[in-house]
């Protein structure tokens, strides 16, 4: 698969195979029946339209109270522990990092987006993120450090893998819509985005 650099942000387009990225939802499926999508309130009340999980120690969550990580889903269970074959792509691609204590789990209907936002809920910006795209096509928006300035957008495509690392780690970035029915990886319109994080 061909690896592109775009403001630090390094892309390996197609780097799942269709058989790859059917295994992936297939682990997925195990994590969501033990801790099931939820669409997250801001702490002003606002719903978000992605639906969000997680597995691995902590999930990051938002709710009236503010967001956070935290160890236990909603429901008060523990995150279902990363798939190993989620872990294999962050083994093979995040270089010297530390093992991920997060792998979020976004879902995006038809009509769902993200703003352009920054991470920065955890404890250590030397370690990369990792975000592996199932489904459909979603656009990408990657913007400054800084609010502001100039954004480049980029279609992230089923079994695209991007790393954010050094410079990129604290860039604005965000997706502006999907295509729904562009993929047939799941069986339903809607794009699947594991974001691989070490939060401590
Ligand atoms: C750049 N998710 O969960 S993944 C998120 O597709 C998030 O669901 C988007 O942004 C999604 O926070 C984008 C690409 C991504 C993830 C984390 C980053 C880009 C990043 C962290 C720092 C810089
Ligand atoms: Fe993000």
């Amino acid at each position: 698969s061909d690896v592109l650099d775009i403001r630090g942000f390094r892309i390996w387009r197609g780097y799942l195979d269709r058989a790859a990225q059917a295994a992936l939802v297939d682990a997925l499926r195990d994590v969501l029946r033990q801790a099931p999508l939820v669409q997250p309130v801001t702490p002003s009340g606002r719903k978000m339209s992605v639906r969000m999980s997680a597995a691995g120690r902590f999930g990051w969550i938002t709710d009236r109270k503010g967001y956070r990580y935290s160890e236990t889903h909603p429901s008060g269970v523990s995150w279902p522990p990363i798939p190993d074959s989620v872990l294999a792509v962050w083994r093979a691609l995040a270089g010297a990092a530390r093992d991920p204590d997060c792998c979020l789990i976004n879902w995006y209907g038809p009509e769902a987006r993200m703003g352009l936002h920054q991470d920065r809920d955890e404890a250590d910006f030397t370690q990369p993120v990792l975000s592996i795209s199932l489904g459909d096509d979603g656009l990408f928006r990657m913007g400054n450090a800084e609010r502001g300035g100039r954004t480049e957008s980029i279609w992230l495509q089923s079994g695209d893998v991007v790393l954010m690392g050094g410079d990129a780690r604290l860039r604005y970035h965000g997706i502006d819509r999907i295509r729904p029915g562009s993929s047939t990886l799941l069986d339903a319109p809607g794009r699947i985005n594991l974001t691989l994080r070490v939060v401590t």
